[in-house]
């Protein structure tokens, strides 16, 4: 009975809870976006609840705020910043998964006869799909971008039913001007109220939004805002937003400017894009743009059915992009949402003809177009009715005749087809070849700041000659006008050399400041049929010398010839040819075995080109340069015995195992290469000084070969490991070969440096004949001989680099 009783009770209890509080609403949120949950529902409620007061909960019992009865107050805050009463609306913005949950509101009024009234939400949150990658403080700075801060209620004027003039409600938020970093959002705000409502609108540079052929693509006009998605340096400009009713008008205009702080890319179209398309009536077509681009770059196509596109300037880029294929255009059967791709749905034979894709930012253009084919569908063949048994056989004997008549005639014809646009494809990729040129693009950024040399990092892209016309060669290369020489200047001679390298010959070069005096340089180009490889190589050889700066002991860069030909690099040319050759055209030999009247250097000679050595390697290690192939081949001999490093600059494959394999004149490199490099391809200062070592003993040898008894890389490893270590030349003094020993340390670091193989060969070159020792770090004085054979171009170089600057 007690039982039944509570029951009922329960019951009772339930039904008074469902019938104060009607079902809950379901409302989603977005997550970071905002809600409003009014209290009490709908329109018009509300002066009725004046006087009332309001409690908000959350899940039943925590208590988010309260609005105390007899208030006319419309606004009340909460601790949390989110969280605010208005016009009897909870407004929670900046929503979080956490906030899901029941809200429930409880409306008070006054006087006892009133009962409480519950209004009950259930909220769900959904998880936002575009910034889930982690942006810790979506709230403050980043959303400033996307909202104007509080969404005002608008139904103030319309409310009390008087007149307004329009009226900026929120004047905080208008800006005079506005910078924002290429490719972010923005939002310019404009709450123009009033009564009746006025119309806005907005203008870009003083003209209709709509009429502006740029920015009207992707800007978004909300109804208080205009919202750029991703400012470009075109969106530059001013936007004013005008406010009209009945009553008037106000405006405000704001200056919007895209802070370029980022790199801008050169837009590039990849070689071959788009490609020509074919397709049947009714099919779809679609042409890809694939190149470089960046966030501020744009892109459009253009139709045109026979003739080219002409874009020369930027007036012709605006012009174009008015004409430019739009979405909407044809019932809507060009997609271009995929920016670089456009699709053309459903194709008719109109739609033959060009498409141009056109890419362009503020620094420069691209463009490049493809064909449109559009074919005809293959009707069907239509089958006769037979009659008669005989008529039936002779129909299908016919039928299968013509059949095969058709076939044969279709295959035939198809073949001669698909030959033509073999042909036809064969001349157009020939021409597309011939108009295009390779873009060497040298980029110093990974140039360390505190002076260590590394090579530029070089990149060839393929492009369209940004010079329209004639395409003088295959590369367009950047001018450095502090070493520019005219190829006018320049007469190319007898070959030096050819090797992996390239290919070196003698020139002359003509002196513009003193007229008919030339000066005699070595020339490096590339051969014939050069890779795109070794184009880099010899770019960045270049590059690598014009950071390292000049030195008596090292083979200096006189200038380039970069346009309208080919690259030459034009260098000091040492008349006495390699180190190695000039010594042992010098031993001491019997009588008649001697070619040449050449006299046997000295020990203190020797001492001297060890000594000029150490101080070009000195000079190189401190720009933080790595020669990883000192030898007596690669230091060339100029005027007066003055020796000169060369190939210091050169791009080596260490990586490539053949490099250790590589055999010039029948010596192994290997021979020069310290342990670390030879096992673990440590290549440092220390490891040159290792080779310097071994430089020092093919001087002494007079150009003698190093470890002449051991035939392989595979002996050297063992021998070198084992401790093994070059014998003492004969005649080479015992101080040298401590030197050499020295440097042949199996630990880098025991080595001696550079700069104390200088000390140590100075005071040595000193002691061997101190009344003429002679500063060799200092220039030569001029050349009193003929000056234009063979002379020693330190002496005239100022004359050149006066010219060339
Ligand atoms: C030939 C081969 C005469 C010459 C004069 C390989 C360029 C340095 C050299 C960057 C300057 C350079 C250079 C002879 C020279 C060179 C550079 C650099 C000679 C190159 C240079 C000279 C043959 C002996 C000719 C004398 C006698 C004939 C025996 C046959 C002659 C190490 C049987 C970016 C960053 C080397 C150096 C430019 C050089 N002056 N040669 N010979 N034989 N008989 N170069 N003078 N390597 O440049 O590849 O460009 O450093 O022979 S090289």
């Amino acid at each position: 009975m007690r039982l039944l009783l509570r029951l009922l009770c329960c019951c009772l209890a339930l039904a008074a809870v469902t019938l104060a509080a009607p079902e809950p609403e379901l409302r989603q949120a977005a997550e970071f976006g905002r809600l409003k949950l009014a209290c009490p529902r709908g329109k018009g409620a509300r002066s009725a609840v004046k006087g009332a007061q309001i409690d908000w909960y959350l899940n039943g019992q925590q208590k988010l705020l309260t609005k105390p009865a007899g208030t006319l107050r419309p606004e009340f805050f909460t601790d949390d910043s989110r969280l605010k009463l208005k016009n009897n609306r909870l407004v929670l913005r900046n929503i979080q998964l956490s906030d899901a949950g029941s809200y429930s509101c409880l409306i008070s009024e006054a006087g006892p006869e009133q009962s409480p009234q519950w209004i009950n939400y259930t909220v769900v949150v959904s998880e936002e799909q575009f910034y889930d990658f982690d942006l810790p403080e979506i709230d403050s700075q980043y959303m400033d971008g996307y909202e104007c801060g509080w969404e005002e209620e608008e139904e103030m004027g319309s409310q009390t039913g008087e007149e307004t003039k329009p009226y900026f409600a929120n004047k905080d938020e208008l800006r005079r001007m506005q910078a924002v970093p290429l490719g972010d959002p923005v939002t310019i705000c404009c709450h123009i109220k009033g009564s009746p409502a006025p119309e806005i609108q907005w203008l870009y540079n003083g003209r209709p939004l709509s009429e502006s052929s740029h920015t009207v693509s992707h800007v978004e006009v909300g109804r208080y805002s205009l919202f750029v998605p991703s400012m470009r340096q075109y969106d530059n400009g001013n936007y004013t937003c005008v406010g009209r009713n009945l009553l008037g008008e106000v405006s405000h205009m704001t200056y919007l400017e895209a802070n370029d702080a980022a790199v801008l890319v050169m837009p590039c179209i990849e070689e071959g894009y788009p490609l020509n398309v074919t397709a049947f009536i009714g099919e779809n077509a679609t042409f890809d743009c694939l190149g470089s681009w960046d966030w501020e770059m744009d892109l459009f196509w253009v139709f045109s059915e026979n003739n080219t596109v002409h874009v020369r300037d930027l007036a012709d880029m605006d012009r174009l992009n008015r004409q430019a294929i739009n979405e909407k255009q044809d019932g809507g059967r060009f997609d271009i949402s995929t920016k670089q791709r456009l699709v053309i749905h459903n194709v008719t034979l109109n739609d033959t003809g060009f498409y141009t894709c056109i890419a362009y930012n503020t620094l420069a253009k691209a463009h490049a177009r493809a064909y449109l084919t559009v074919l005809e569908p293959l009707e069907e063949i239509p089958v006769p009715l037979a009659h008669s048994r005989i008529t039936v056989i002779l129909s299908v004997v016919f039928g299968v005749l013509v059949l095969a008549g058709i076939i044969l005639v279709a295959r035939f014809y198809g073949r001669m087809r698909l030959e033509r646009r073999e042909r036809e494809r064969a001349v157009e990729k020939a021409n597309a070849f011939h108009a295009m040129t390779k873009k060497v693009i040298i980029d110093h950024q990974n140039m360390l700041a505190n002076g260590t040399i590394v090579a530029p990092t070089i990149r060839i892209e393929r492009c369209k000659p940004s010079k329209e016309g004639s395409v003088m060669s295959a590369y367009e290369l950047p001018v450095d006008p502090g070493w520019e020489i005219p190829r006018a200047r320049l007469q190319l001679g007898k070959q030096l050399g050819e090797g992996a390298f390239g290919r070196v010959v003698r020139g002359a070069l003509d002196g513009s400041a003193k007229p008919n005096s030339s000066v005699t340089v070595a020339v490096k180009m590339l051969k014939e049929g050069h890779t795109d490889a070794e184009l880099m190589d010899l770019v960045s050889e270049m590059e690598v010398m014009k950071m390292i700066g000049r030195h008596v002991n090292i083979i200096n860069l006189i200038g380039t010839c970069t346009q309208d030909g080919p690259l030459l690099v034009i260098v000091e040319f040492a008349p006495h040819g390699n180190l190695r050759s000039y010594l042992r055209e010098r031993r001491h030999t019997t009588g008649y075995e001697r070619a040449f009247d050449h006299e046997t250097p000295t020990v203190r000679e020797l001492t001297s080109f060890a000594y000029q050595v150490a101080r070009g390697m000195e000079y190189l290690a401190a720009k933080k340069c790595i020669h990883r192939d000192l030898a007596a081949r690669n230091i060339l001999v100029g005027e007066n015995k003055t020796l000169k490093i060369a190939d210091f600059g050169l791009a080596r494959d260490i990586q490539n195992n053949e490099y250790y394999r590589k055999v010039t004149d029948g010596r192994l490199p290997v021979k020069w290469m310290a342990p670390e490099a030879l096992f673990e391809r440590l290549y440092t200062t220390q490891s040159d000084v290792w080779s310097f070592g071994i430089l020092l003993w093919e001087i002494f040898s007079m150009g003698g070969m190093p470890y002449p008894s051991i035939p392989n890389v595979e002996k050297l490893f063992s021998l070198l490991r084992e401790g093994y270590r070059m014998e003492r030349p004969p005649g080479c003094p015992q101080k040298l070969d401590d030197i050499m020993r020295q440097c042949w340390e199996y630990y880098p670091n025991l080595r001696p440096t550079f700069t104390e193989l200088v000390e140590k060969l100075g005071t040595l070159l000193t002691s061997l004949a101190p009344q003429e020792y002679l500063d060799l770090g200092q220039p030569s004085p001029p050349d009193s001989g003929d000056s234009s054979h063979d002379v020693s171009v330190d002496s005239q170089f100022e004359l050149f680099k006066s010219t060339a600057m």
